[in-house]
């Protein structure tokens, strides 16, 4: 980055902090990952500075014969890794992706959501009403089981009586695999359309550790940026099914993302997408998605010696959902002190939460950048131990409910965090680790 130093030393810095921050921790953010450079040469390159509203071959604007050929390489390796005729990988992100598939299908503040609750690991694009999605839609949520599990007959019985015209499944805290097939089922039963949000798990679908969707659902929406591994960015797929639930469907989706809801594709982060799925289809990748399942396994088992309290007891996937009322802790005080420690996780509402979404119960942590770094379970008994002697460390320490006191106590408790022995002891030794282990 010469350029960049001599041009703007302020941002130049900034970055090389980030940097520094970046490989010397532990970043253990489910939904975070670690690019291959190739990847981020095609996101740093010269596509960013074209405009091409439109699709390959009707564009709006001149000059996009190569970027055509850009986003049909996207759109044929799409196609080819997930098994789908249909992609469209002009997304934003996910958000705005998911609120491309209900434009597309329905009718504002008439036809019905139905999806994850947000308080039990859905997403906020799923009907949560503080987002768009419930706020122009109907929704109707379903939550999880007493075990922290989907109960597919409870899901069954709300979407008879409650006829939703796309129902949603797919999670952002959920640590176990999901029945698709169950899901298209229920979909067919009520005559709903079923949107299955990947975006946690296209990478473990595409290296075969978690079943797909694409025979059961009709739409298929991932971000490109978690277990892919690509650059931030989303795609929507329609399935077989899809199309022949409705033969417009793929020409409903393009509608929508341009021009319903976007302009111009970001086609640098169209190349960098094609680039990811050109390595996700490498066997290499198989291998990756197997040790992310295999690490959070390892660490879930270590995390149970510990008597760590994991919602439906373990994981199937790459994250772990961790309740921290046995262990008195609220679940930001934990992040914080992990945080200090050198061990980068997300606080995280747990199944019926009592507690806010800022100062939820628990912690949610996952394995695909570690795994990226070349972590392995060895390194997962490591990380355990540390896990268990930060919430030793910080035992006891609960938000207090009034504003005012909860700010008097985080700056306590900051200060006493970041003055630790033993948080700074093991950020000293994660250090030394993350050396062992570059990145990308
Ligand atoms: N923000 C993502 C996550 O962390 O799961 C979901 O969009």
């Amino acid at each position: 980055m010469s350029q960049l130093k001599n041009s703007d030393p302020q941002v130049f810095e900034l970055i090389k902090e980030e940097e520094i921050r970046q490989k010397e921790v532990l970043e253990m953010i489910p939904s975070e990952n670690y690019t291959s450079a190739a990847v981020m040469e095609a996101l740093g390159s010269v596509l960013t500075n074209k405009y091409s509203e439109g699709y390959p071959k009707k564009r709006y604007y001149q000059g996009n014969k190569i970027v055509d050929s850009v986003e049909t390489l996207a759109q044929e390796r799409a196609k080819k890794l997930f098994g789908v005729p249909y992609v469209n990988v002009q997304p934003y992100s996910g958000s705005p992706a998911n609120a491309e598939i209900y434009m597309s299908l329905l009718e504002p503040l008439k036809d019905k959501i139905m999806g994850l609750s947000l308080a039990f690991g859905g997403h906020l694009t799923h009907g949560a009403p503080v987002s768009f999605s419930g706020k122009y839609f109907k929704t109707v949520a379903y939550e999880l089981s007493e075990h922290g599990l989907l109960d597919y007959d409870k899901i069954f019985e709300i979407a008879k009586s409650e006829r939703p015209k796309i129902i949603v499944c797919g999670a952002t805290a959920y640590p176990r695999i999901i029945d698709f097939k169950k899901f298209g089922e229920i979909a067919d039963e009520v005559e709903a359309f079923l949107l299955a949000d990947i975006s946690h798990i296209a990478g473990l679908i595409v290296a075969g550790v978690h079943p797909s969707p694409a025979p059961y659902a009709d739409i298929i929406m991932t971000t490109t940026h978690k277990t892919l591994r690509g650059p931030r960015g989303a795609m929507i797929m329609v399935t077989e099914k899809g199309l022949l639930e409705d033969t417009e469907l793929a020409e409903k989706i393009d509608k929508a993302v341009f021009p319903g809801f976007q302009g111009g594709p970001h086609d640098n982060q169209t190349a960098a997408i094609a680039v990811a799925l050109e390595e996700a289809g490498k066997p290499e990748f198989q291998k990756y998605g197997q040790q992310v399942v295999k690490n959070a396994k390892a660490l879930a088992l270590e995390l149970k010696k510990f008597d760590f309290d994991m919602v439906s007891g373990g994981t199937d996937n790459h994250l772990i959902l961790i309740d921290l009322g046995s262990k008195k802790v609220n679940g930001a005080v934990a992040a914080y002190a992990l945080e200090v420690a050198g061990i980068v996780v997300n606080k995280n509402a747990v199944p019926n939460d009592t507690m806010p979404p800022f100062y939820p119960s628990g912690i949610r942590l996952g394995t695909p950048a570690i795994t990226t770094r070349g972590m392995k379970e060895r390194e997962m008994v490591k990380i355990a131990a540390w896990i268990n002697t930060v919430l030793n460390e910080v035992h006891g320490e609960q938000v207090p409910d009034t504003k005012e006191t909860r700010s008097a106590f985080w700056k306590i408790f900051r200060t006493k965090a970041k003055e630790n022995e033993n948080l700074l002891k093991i950020a000293g030794e994660i250090k030394e680790l993350t050396q062992k282990f570059p990145l990308p």
